[in-house]
């Protein structure tokens, strides 16, 4: 795909000047040398649901208060006062009770309407496509709502630089195992609840029996020790014991992106999709500021912050990398559709490899088409190497021209000819929301098919469960297995 006035210049990737190659390194390897610990202070903000924070005392959780500088262009260790300071540079969101128009022709369920609101939120009015008008549904008829395009609230809590503690996290919270929250190949994430406070939480428990899975877990902690921002999940606490390392995260309770937006007697818009392609280019914008890499931006790794709002929040730094200028990484892992060409070609890695995710999430969100996706891995790997996607279907029928110019943009197959997340915030897609939101707002025909293309995941998903059970099954019962990686998600492709 061609690519040219918004073309990513080399400063704007991570405001920074020309790095030739790009390289990066687990971000475990980023600990200080010399560490001062100190502590922090807990939940200086409580939840809105929670009781009123008890009297602040030492919480005894350690932060690392780096004291070694190193040679890169710019540091992150500096936390948290410099996270602090990039953040207050940010409007803080005003949240007023919801602001509904007058309905316009018929209303039906409003995206947001039941969440905190902003005071000028965006009211559209949603028609539905021609074909949709014969259908007996909800949303089959012209109606009014309002999208909040506010930020999301920051976590109930200051931003914590977390050490991992070797005590049972049972000592300070209760873990609701029987709420499974999310779960993939590491393990479950579940509710949690912070004793003392009543804080609600999410506990990831990770399995680390191999030195990959710890070093992944370890990953992430310091990933997350890193990021301090409204669209990215923070990190609360975190505890290692022998074959597990528990973290325990903001808890929001919107569940993944695309599971909410399938709802459909919610309609979805191309509006929709600006305010929260805008929303995860924010929180990129600003990962990328502090040089961290995420290199897994699959859908799934975006979560709602509630059930009707607008607000999301990126989640699962295992895979992230720190960018390392002048040295160059390499990475071969990821899930197959999601994946750029360059890491396919197991060529370097940097921050526009997130950029193309970022395309090919927002191709999903606007048709419900994974635009790479083939029958088996290898032909959704050449897919990705052709780098050829198409706007042909049915689906992108109703897609603005500026949307489709937006996706172009991001899915080149030359790196340096990507947007960057900053550049992406200054497309006009994604600029005079309100504006557009004015005009007819066509329901997306996404919806029904991000359905299908769930409906598929989820029994491939179930599939390889049971598989891996009987194969269990099988050497426990003293037959042979040859290989124990079935999970379908984030997978080491052969390179
Ligand atoms: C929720 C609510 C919440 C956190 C999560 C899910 C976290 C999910 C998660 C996090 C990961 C990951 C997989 C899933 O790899 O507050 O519904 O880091």
């Amino acid at each position: 795909m061609a690519a040219d006035s918004h073309r990513q210049s080399e400063t704007e990737r991570g405001g920074m000047r020309e790095v030739p190659a790009v390289a990066v390194v687990p971000l475990m390897a980023d600990t200080p040398k010399t560490e001062t610990r100190t502590t922090v202070t807990e939940n200086q903000a409580a939840a809105p649901s929670s009781p009123a924070p008890a009297p602040k005392k030492p919480s005894g959780l350690a932060v690392l208060m780096p004291t070694v500088e190193s040679s890169s262009l710019r540091q992150v260790y500096s936390c948290p006062e410099s996270l602090q300071r990039l953040q207050s540079s940010r409007p803080k969101p005003q949240y007023v009770c919801p602001a509904r128009g007058p309905a316009v022709g018929k209303t039906c369920s409003v995206l947001g309407g039941a969440s905190p609101v902003a005071a000028s939120g965006i009211q559209i009015i949603v028609v539905p496509t021609t074909a949709e008008r014969t259908r007996p549904k909800s949303h089959t008829k012209t109606c009014h709502k309002v999208i909040d395009d506010v930020p999301p609230q920051p976590a109930p809590f200051l931003h914590r630089c977390v050490s991992l503690r070797s005590n049972p996290p049972s000592d300070t919270f209760v873990i609701h195992t029987r709420e499974v929250l999310g779960s993939g190949r590491f393990g479950k994430v579940h509710k949690c609840t912070e004793k003392s406070s009543g804080l609600k939480l999410a506990a990831k428990i990770i399995n680390t029996r191999t030195a990959k899975e710890k070093e992944r877990a370890n990953n992430e902690v310091q990933a997350m020790n890193q990021l301090s921002h409204p669209n990215i999940l923070q990190l609360y606490d975190a505890f290692e014991a022998k074959h597990q390392l528990v973290l325990i995260l903001e808890y929001v309770e919107g569940g993944e992106l695309f599971d909410r937006i399938v709802d459909e007697s919610a309609p979805l818009t191309e509006v929709d999709a600006m305010v929260f392609v805008k929303q995860i280019c924010e929180g990129v914008s600003y990962m990328h500021q502090m040089y961290v890499l995420h290199l897994d931006l699959k859908p799934e790794n975006i979560l709602c912050v509630n059930r009707t709002g607008h607000q999301v929040k990126i989640i699962d730094f295992g895979l992230a990398r720190r960018y390392r200028p002048r040295e160059k990484l390499r990475v071969n892992f990821g899930t197959p559709e999601f994946l750029a060409p360059e890491v396919v070609n197991f060529d370097f890695v940097s921050f526009p490899t997130d950029m193309w995710t970022l395309g090919v999430v927002t191709y999903m969100l606007l048709s419900g088409l994974s635009p790479f996706l083939g029958d088996d891995e290898s032909q959704t790997l050449n897919n990705v190497l052709s780098a050829n996607c198409s706007f042909e279907d049915e689906a992108f029928e109703h897609i603005s021209a500026e949307a489709k110019d937006f996706i172009s943009h991001l899915l080149v197959k030359e790196r340096g000819g990507r947007m960057s997340a900053l550049q992406c915030l200054r497309h006009p897609w994604l600029n005079n929301i309100a504006e557009k939101a004015k005009g007819s707002n066509i329901v997306l025909k996404s919806q029904v098919l991000l359905k299908k293309y769930l409906a598929k995941k989820l029994w491939k998903k179930n599939y390889i469960a049971i598989a891996a059970a009987n194969r269990f099954k099988k050497i426990s019962s003293g037959g042979e297995l040859t290989s124990l990686d079935t999970e379908t998600d984030t997978v080491p492709i052969a390179t």
